[in-house]
């Protein structure tokens, strides 16, 4: 308020307000002008990496006009904010992204080619923002998108890591991680050195007495490290909405360096503190599923939890409502148990600061926050230990204990004298260390907690929250299927389709209104249509056979059948039991005379994926899918029957490309491991089946399309705890075409045996934990029902249209609008008085 401009001078600030470029000149003028004076270079100095970066500049300041409009509606509106804390935001490339969405993307091509430049050429010079590791990052990505294109005042809350996820280089057939630094030239970031919060770590805590006889804690001592904000603008698609993505880097508190150690002579050491209070917003972890209890990974959850609630915090004050009205105002959604601690903080900030009653703070603290459980892998649940807590947040570990025992005492009151009952719910671990369970603290701090498809949540409630259901009742666990946004997977990434879908239909409201789809099904025997769709397909498999060609060197037959598996390498995604079968089918190739093999389908099996560096067995996996495409795609008997590859380094922006182009793709985990999945819904919204198990979302993709259009296979999710029992205290024998598999790869074919050992001693000797025998056979099966259906080419084509038509429910603007309606309470702010 204090710095805002009276109001006589205002009318000189109206009179100047500038406005973003309004056609292909004004867009050209922009583009020079950056060129000229933003990168200092000229038409005889501009090079696609120039022209990328004043397009983006260009289109960037827009957004800025429209944010900072957006904004200032927002809290003249004064209405409730939802804020999404999440340690990963896996955005991929903004540029086309926004040209789309605020609908000038044509104008821009124009007028990049009237200055010489080809559009495509352009955007591929983006580096992807890649601050996320897979699915949860993704996902988060796309609320972004949902929330901004229907009109929600939201935020988003996350750490802007100077290295996103590492690169992956395939050297030998090893995965080799390169560090990802994408920061050097970032045009879709605007620094905020105003808008900083102090960060503490460490110290005691210490008690005094007020005057009304209240115990005060004070947390004091230790150290403070400076969050600096970073806000990402968010355009929503066709609509002036344009939402913040606010992003916190980490800085030495004292400025540059320790003036006083400098002074002193110090000037290393000053330099070192420097550089370790950066290293907290440093590197993105890349474990995907998998909870490590780093103290580092602990310092960035707070630093992050604690620079977002300062500032929400600070934007609720400003209106001067009373503190119980906070949950009218603030919703706070957590994506997974990252964000836990800012249930912690806000009571602290509640009780310590603003001096209110415990149970008057945590009714609002329980009333803001919502939980979204995103796994039930016990490797994934975060822990914390402790001495650990202790050590770094000595004040938060206390109200810890206090939310614990007070939590435990209704319990009791609830269902006295069952001990076993406050043991098994405790928040607190009785292990050595001694462990915070970081699930149990969002559960009892939040009002709602969702899984993210229909299986999925029934699981949590009947597994890992079973106790949580029994004492608070169902009512506090919801399903929120996950949802994927129109504009990039299908707009952007398959512009095509997305063309004659709008020219058969006669319009694109599916891009708002994914439901519309179901149109084109009444066009599903129309000869050109399908003729205009197979094109596309098939003109997008060329566009992937290139890439192939250029990051492997293999040629592959753009008619075959391309059968797909991208997502992050894990054993309960299963990617050994595709490449088990891919074997398989080599060894049945082999084994035909050529008069036979002439008649077989041709394939091509696409892999892709990271392994997390200290994951072995997900290495050995993507080792042994090189090893067999050595062999295979060598192998003159077979030629074009199969290839197999491995693409390096998918990312979001490789996706695009995949995606589109795949016929079948493989969405195999073990039934009950994957809570959702997300890649299922782009690949069939882009014209591909699908062959998966009974998991995650693949069971209402069923549902929505019809189980004549997808290939389910394999054992159902409440086998599986009797399987494993049965492998482990019963005869476990292994499927005997799995049998040959191994002995193939026990004698060498695809080259030292040593190293693939651990993956067939984890299903021969190990328990099969992920059922990859007991499924080999159907899986098999399946994939020569595949082969039948893909030779009937037309009635192939009839499941893919009819597929598309019926995914209108896996939009995430239906998946926002059930959090918005359910859990957060928010409503839309539509721009009324402005053409878009
Ligand atoms: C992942 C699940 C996926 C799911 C995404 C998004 C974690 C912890 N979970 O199945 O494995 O689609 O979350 O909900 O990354």
């Amino acid at each position: 308020v204090e710095a805002s401009i009276p109001e006589p001078q205002r009318e000189a600030w109206r009179k100047h307000q500038v406005d973003g470029f309004q056609d292909k000149d004004g867009f050209e003028r922009e583009v020079v002008r950056h060129v000229e004076t933003t990168l200092a270079r000229s038409m005889f100095n501009c090079d696609e990496s120039a022209a990328y970066a004043a397009t983006s500049l260009a289109f960037r300041d827009r957004l800025i006009l429209e944010w900072n409009r957006t904004q200032q509606r927002q809290t003249f509106a004064d209405s409730k904010r939802l804020y999404y804390l999440s340690l990963e935001f896996l955005m991929g490339r903004a540029l086309d992204n926004a040209m789309l969405n605020i609908g000038r993307k044509d104008m821009a091509k124009a007028g990049l080619a009237e200055l010489g430049f080809r559009i495509e050429d352009v955007i591929q010079q983006e580096h992807d923002a890649a601050l996320g590791n897979g699915g949860l990052g993704r996902l988060a990505a796309c609320f972004l998108d949902s929330l901004a294109s229907l009109n929600y005042p939201a935020w988003g809350y996350g750490l802007r890591y100077r290295y996103g996820i590492f690169k992956q280089e395939i050297i030998d057939g090893y995965q080799v991680e390169v560090p990802d630094y994408w920061l050097d030239f970032n045009p879709w970031e605007f620094p905020r050195h105003d808008v900083t919060v102090d960060i503490q770590f460490y110290g005691g805590v210490r008690k005094s007495v007020n005057s009304n006889g209240k115990t005060i804690s004070h947390w004091e001592g230790g150290e403070v490290v400076k969050a600096v904000a970073y806000d990402v603008p968010i355009p929503g698609y066709m609509t002036p909405s344009t939402n913040n993505l606010r992003l916190w880097s980490s800085k030495a508190a004292s400025g540059e360096f320790d003036f006083q150690k400098f002074n002193s002579g110090d000037y290393e050491s000053s330099v070192a503190d420097q550089q370790r209070a950066e290293t907290i917003s440093a590197v993105l972890y890349p474990n995907d599923n998998l909870e490590r209890g780093k103290e580092l990974r602990l310092k960035q959850q707070y630093f992050w939890v604690a620079a977002s609630l300062y500032d929400i915090v600070r934007r609720f004050k400003k209106s001067k409502r009373p503190w119980r009205e906070f949950p009218d105002q603030v919703a706070i959604q957590l994506n997974d148990t990252h964000p836990t601690l800012a249930i912690v903080e806000l009571q602290r900030i509640l009780i310590d600061l603003e001096g209110l009653e415990w149970d008057e703070a945590w009714n609002i603290v329980t009333n803001t926050f919502g939980y979204t459980n995103h796994t039930v892998l016990p490797e994934a649940l975060e822990k914390w230990s402790v001495p650990l807590i202790q050590h770094l947040l000595p004040r938060h570990l206390q109200i810890i204990y206090d939310i614990n025992l007070f939590f435990l005492q209704s319990v009791e009151r609830k269902f006295p004298d069952n001990r076993e009952l406050l043991g098994r719910v405790s928040i607190i671990e009785e292990s050595q260390p001694k462990m915070v369970r970081m699930a149990f603290l969002a559960i009892v701090g939040s009002h709602k907690v969702n899984g993210v498809a229909e299986l999925h949540s029934d699981l949590i409630k009947t597994t890992i929250f079973k106790d949580f259901v029994t004492i608070f009742g169902p009512d506090k666990f919801t399903n929120v299927t996950n949802g994927i946004t129109p504009r990039r997977w299908l707009h952007q990434a398959n512009p095509r389709l997305s063309e004659l879908i709008t020219k058969t239909t006669g319009t694109n409201d599916f891009l708002t209104d994914l439901d519309e789809l179901n149109k084109i099904e009444l066009h599903v025997d129309d000869p050109e249509f399908r003729k205009e769709w197979a094109a596309i397909k098939h003109a997008n498999k060329v566009r992937l056979a290139e890439l192939i060609k250029t990051s492997t060197g293999v040629t592959v037959d753009p008619s075959a059948l391309f059968d797909v598996q991208v997502k992050r390498i894990h054993e309960y995604k299963r990617q050994q039991l595709n490449i088990f079968g891919v074997i398989h089918r080599y060894l049945t190739l082999k084994a035909m005379s050529p008069e036979e093999r002439r008649k077989q389908q041709k394939r091509v099996s696409i892999f892709g994926g990271k392994a997390a560096p200290g994951y072995w067995m997900a290495k050995q996996i993507i080792h042994l899918v090189n090893s067999v495409g050595n062999v295979v795609n060598n192998d003159a008997d077979i030629g074009d029957l199969l290839k197999v590859v491995f693409l390096e380094d998918y990312n979001v922006s490789k996706a695009e490309i995949i995606v589109p182009a795949s016929d079948i793709s493989e969405h195999i985990s073990t039934a009950g491991t994957e809570a959702s999945g997300t890649s299922n819904m782009k690949f069939v919204l882009n014209g591909g089946l699908i062959i998966g198990t009974c998991d995650g979302a693949n069971i209402e993709i069923t549902r929505e399309i019809g189980e004549n259009n997808i290939f389910l296979f394999g054992n159902l999710a409440e086998e599986v705890d009797d399987l494993r029992h049965a492998h482990t205290y019963g005869s476990h024998t292994i499927d005997p075409d799995l049998n040959k598999v191994f002995q193939e790869i026990e004698k060498g074919t695809f080259g030292s045996t040593q190293d693939f050992a651990a993956l067939i001693s984890a299903v021969r000797d190990h328990g099969d934990y992920y059922l990859v025998s007991d499924d080999f056979h159907a899986y098999i099966e399946t994939q020569s029902l595949i082969d039948d259906a893909y030779r009937n080419q037309e009635e192939w084509l009839t499941k893919c249209i009819t597929s598309v038509s019926r995914m209108g429910f896996f939009s995430s603007d239906r998946c926002i609008t059930e959090y918005a309606d359910t859990i957060w309470n928010i409503e839309a702010l539509p721009v009324v008085d402005r053409e878009y």
